[in-house]
């Protein structure tokens, strides 16, 4: 490799050259003399070299120490909180195009456009060069990846996240099989962030597998092997026939019943995925994102592609997320980022206590009341404030949480933040039905990204910010998989977010029952009512799972007021996605089957019962 020894050195060209890997190093030799670090240094699997990115973070303050043992924290920059929907594109050739929900760019004029801003962007800094797994190591599931970033706090995150792959790149068969990303956060000012964030851009390249992302540090943005690789997997499930799914992965445990149940779920942002993920006496497999296939026998099998949680910090309580709460006031590796600091203790929103009026936080230096540089008031912490954990640090951790075979999915479930129309779960009539529900995701949105907050957005599978192939074929891949299949994954809905008179119907915590129903009628347990949008619980059964799980009596009026079904307003909501759909190419003809299906049967309800609200009773 053509680089002077002063800024690469024999051992750690060594380290690179013993992966015996000529794509590898060809990349690694490109973007070392475009972005001109003044050092760069090779991380391996070894604890040492683990440990470097985070002495490092904390040395170059990226990162704080917090009084709590292997506590830090980290800011971004007071614009950079979330993940940037605008400056992310696709870059595709003259003539391709994906979606019109999808940003997409020509790639010659991208490519050209973030080279220029990444020319020696790392001057003065030094690069590391990290080696990961996505997904288990040594399983057919996984894909490897490899890191360049001049921010230590991106490694030191992709360190807790993910599984180590530099051991695994040794054994690399087919030479250029894998991803890469470049990161670099540009100039810093003096707290550490990101200054040129006019010029942050995050594209991807689906030619090449790589992700180049710039002036940026919110790990959604930066890290590149959460949401970037996403991506570039996506488009790689869709060449190999699986699927790439933003869910959680979890089991379900009913009490007295000796067997476990996975289920994998698709919630947007900031909506209840990981506190689904973390109901309590279950187990986790993982909290974002799975790959999931179809088995030697039929069945679908899903891995977490991580191995850490990179969760919100907002309402992590006692009462309303103990589990959490338990590890993050406790000694361990973990990183928080963009809550108040005072004196080394950190506070955030919704922790079950009086928060103090001032401290240091993602605005600097803050005082209650206070507003930032665009003029709006400063909470205490971010809402989209994080924590950055390694799952076997939980006591629910799976204990298949890291099986390369991956675990047998016994239900899919989708969800959105709906306050006036979708009752709290239903399971769909059949697989192809329930991809049309899934399909049909909408949710207000939320500030985990950034942009105005309770809109309502269509957000197909909870996938759409990471679809980078024309949604219709993301549909039929759906659909083709479960034709695949020998036993199907039962697929639900459910909506934690049903308001009357402005105030939520359900608890928290009422997502474990409806789990518990669900996980029966995988088993065939529970019987239902089938209503034009699919099967509703009986209220038996509900009442009965309320008192066992939390010895509440659950009434006729709670069960009516939750599982009536809202005619207008779900027509209102097919009205709206026949719009968005009809405007798609390729949309699957079956996906207009079930949505004209629906809509007869809800019109024929409104005529028999001769009302607009359906109790559940009337079915
Ligand atoms: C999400 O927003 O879906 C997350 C966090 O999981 S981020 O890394 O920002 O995507
Ligand atoms: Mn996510």
């Amino acid at each position: 490799m053509d680089i002077d020894k002063t800024i690469l050195d024999e051992n750690n060209l060594k380290k690179l050259e013993s992966l015996n890997n000529s794509k590898v190093m060809e990349v690694i030799e490109k973007f070392i003399k475009h972005c001109k670090p003044a050092k760069v240094t090779v991380l391996t699997d070894s604890k040492e070299d683990i440990d470097y990115a985070r002495q490092l973070a904390i040395k170059n303050k990226e990162e704080l120490n917090l009084e709590m043992e292997g506590h830090t924290i980290h800011y971004d920059s007071y614009y950079d909180q979330a993940r940037d929907k605008g400056n992310t594109c696709v870059l595709l050739p003259k003539g391709k195009t994906i979606s019109k929900f999808i940003n997409t760019k020509d790639r010659d004029e991208g490519l050209s456009e973030i080279m220029g801003i990444m020319e020696g962007v790392m001057e003065g800094k030094e690069m590391l060069i990290c080696f990961y797994c996505l997904g288990p190591n040594n399983s057919k599931f996984s894909i490897l990846a490899l890191q360049m970033t001049d921010s230590s706090y991106v490694a030191h995150s992709e360190n807790i996240l993910y599984r180590p792959g530099y051991e695994q790149f040794k054994t690399l068969e087919s030479k250029d099989d894998f991803f890469y990303f470049v990161h670099s956060a540009g100039a810093l000012d003096d707290r550490q962030n990101s200054k040129d964030v006019d010029k942050r851009r995050i594209y991807v390249d689906l030619e090449e597998n790589r992700v180049l992302t710039v002036n940026n540090q919110y790990a959604g943005n930066s890290v590149g092997l959460k949401k970037l690789a996403l991506r570039l997997a996506l488009n790689k499930a869709h060449q190999e026939d699986w699927l790439c799914e933003h869910m959680f992965v979890m089991g379900a445990h009913p009490e007295g019943k000796n067997r476990i149940t996975y289920f994998t779920g698709a919630f947007p942002s900031a909506c209840g995925k990981t506190s689904t993920a973390m109901i309590p006496g279950q187990t986790i497999v993982g909290d974002d994102i799975a790959y999931i296939r179809v088995g030697d026998d039929g069945v679908a099998y899903a891995v977490n592609v991580e191995q850490g949680i990179f969760g919100i910090i907002k309402d992590v309580n006692p009462v309303d997320d103990p589990e959490i709460y338990k590890v993050l006031t406790s000694p361990r590796e973990l990183i928080v980022s963009n809550v108040l600091n005072v004196n080394g203790v950190p506070y955030w929103l919704g922790m079950g206590k009086d928060l103090p009026e001032k401290g240091y936080n993602h605005a600097g230096e803050w005082t209650k009341g206070m507003k930032g540089p665009d003029g709006k008031e400063v909470d205490v912490a971010h809402k989209n404030a994080r924590y950055t954990i390694r799952i076997n640090d939980l006591d629910n951790a799976d204990a298949k949480a890291d099986d390369p075979e991956g675990v047998p999915v016994g239900g899919f479930i989708y969800g959105g933040r709906d306050s006036d129309t979708t009752v709290p779960v239903f399971e769909s009539l059949s697989w192809s039905h329930g991809v049309y529900v899934g399909s049909i995701v909408e949710s207000e949105t939320t500030s985990a990204a950034l942009g105005s907050e309770g809109v309502r957005k269509h957000n197909p599978m909870a996938n759409l910010d990471f679809v980078v192939i024309p949604l219709g074929l993301y549909i039929k891949n759906h659909l083709s998989f479960g034709d695949r299949l020998t036993v199907n994954p039962k697929i639900f809905h459910t909506n934690y977010f049903l308001k009357e008179d402005g105030k939520y119907l359900n608890g928290m915590l009422d997502k474990k029952v409806w789990l518990l129903w669900m996980d029966g009628r995988v088993h065939n347990e529970y019987g239902a009512i089938e209503t034009p949008i699919g099967n509703i619980p009986k209220f038996e059964d509900i009442k009965e799972l309320f008192k066992q799980v939390f010895d509440k009596e659950y009434t006729k009026e709670d069960y009516e007021q939750q599982f009536s079904i809202r005619i207008t307003k779900i027509l209102e909501k097919l009205d709206r996605m026949d719009k968005v759909f009809s405007a798609e190419e390729g949309i699957p003809d079956v996906f207009f089957d079930h949505m004209n299906q629906e809509r007869k049967r809800l019109l024929e309800a409104k005529e028999k019962f001769g009302k607009d609200v359906i109790s559940p009773f009337d079915f």
